[in-house]
């Protein structure tokens, strides 16, 4: 079993590194606040159109779809644009070392809790400035665009970080097949609300659920940008954010929303989970930056989880090339 760094610093050399949660020394200040949830019951899951398409995932599925139901995706072609400086992390932590604040604020207790949560089927509302205002299954969204596989660095503002093999589609073209209107500068995405599925909705109440996150348009047309089903060659694990969620690696991981259920283009800018919660520590752009330190640690270096490995932080995690141009220097 994966060891517990209970309350832990994260080894960051004199730092006060904490988990994200542990700002919630202000908890009681949040419950004062009558912080309650106040999302809409989403993701109604009817009127499936039936199309008897494609072979299905096989044995196994995380999703338990039908293999008549699923699109084949595995092993789905890696885009050899995006090379690693690192090895894997191993898949067994990956799948075990979990920011899912809906299930646990314990990273080793969230896989065993998403037994109940239900990831099949998954609606998806397309919302807000598009041309026609949608919802469509996630099974049909995977025949109507393309899928790859794509090896990324995966960066928490908490100091730690992996590299992971994520299979998914490229949100750009998700963009595009999502047509927004010309107003449209932001794209919102709201994560599920289900307290029944997700224990810790139902328990920590002083957060907004559901989760929600925000980019700008552009960051989400960036080719980098990944909307993920999928990883080390097989459908995400619950606990990994299935079935649906967003990568954008040169960002904190706290951007990377999971279980998406909507999609929202907007003219202003959205607000998001944590900026509501802790404006100073979590920024609406946080783009992954060793020179601007948390309020309460260093981001100078990152701690690889499974190897415990430090190296330096990349500016923009390493992918500057693709994103830099999205933020001039003013
Ligand atoms: N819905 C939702 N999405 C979320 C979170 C969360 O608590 N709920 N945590 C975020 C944070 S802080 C990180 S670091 C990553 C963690 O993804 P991983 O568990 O797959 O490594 O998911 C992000 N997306
Ligand atoms: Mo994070």
């Amino acid at each position: 079993m994966f060891h517990i760094r209970r309350r832990r610093a994260w080894d960051v050399p004199g730092s006060q590194a904490t988990p994200e949660r542990d700002f919630l020394g202000r908890r009681e200040f949040l419950r004062d606040l009558g912080k309650i949830g106040a999302g809409l019951a989403l993701g109604s899951g009817l009127g499936r159109a039936a199309q008897a398409l494609a072979a299905g995932a096989g044995a196994g599925s995380v999703f338990g779809a039908p293999p008549s139901r699923r699109p084949a995706l595995y092993p789905a072609k890696r885009n050899p644009a995006f090379q690693l400086d690192r090895p894997l992390t191993a898949e067994s932590v990956v799948t075990a070392y979990n920011n899912f604040y809906e299930f646990s604020e314990e990273k080793a207790a969230v896989k065993d809790l998403v037994g109940a949560f239900q990831t099949w089927p998954w609606r998806i509302q397309v919302a807000g400035l598009v041309e026609k205002p949608r919802e469509i299954d996630l099974d049909d969204l995977l025949r109507a665009l393309p899928v790859e596989e794509r090896l990324y660095r995966h960066r928490c503002v908490e100091a730690w970080a992996m590299a992971v093999p994520w299979t998914g589609i490229p949100m750009r073209e998700f963009v595009k097949w999502a047509a927004p209107r010309s107003e449209a500068r932001y794209l919102r995405m709201v994560s599920f609300l289900r307290p029944d599925q997700a224990p810790n909705q139902k328990q920590a109440t002083w957060y907004s659920w559901p989760y929600f996150e925000g980019l700008r348009l552009e960051e989400a047309r960036n080719e980098l940008a990944l909307l993920a089903v999928g990883l080390y060659g097989h459908d995400l694990p619950k606990q990994d954010g299935a079935p649906f969620r967003l990568v954008v690696p040169w960002k904190y991981g706290f951007k990377s929303i999971k279980s998406i259920v909507r999609f929202e283009f907007t003219a202003k800018r959205p607000r998001t989970f944590w900026n509501d919660l802790a404006p100073s520590e979590y920024d609406f752009d946080a783009n992954v930056n060793p020179a601007v330190p948390h309020p309460r640690w260093s981001q100078a270096t990152e701690r690889m989880i499974g190897t415990d490995e430090r190296r330096p932080t990349l500016p923009f995690n390493g992918y500057g090339a693709w994103v830099a141009g999205l933020y001039p220097k003013t």
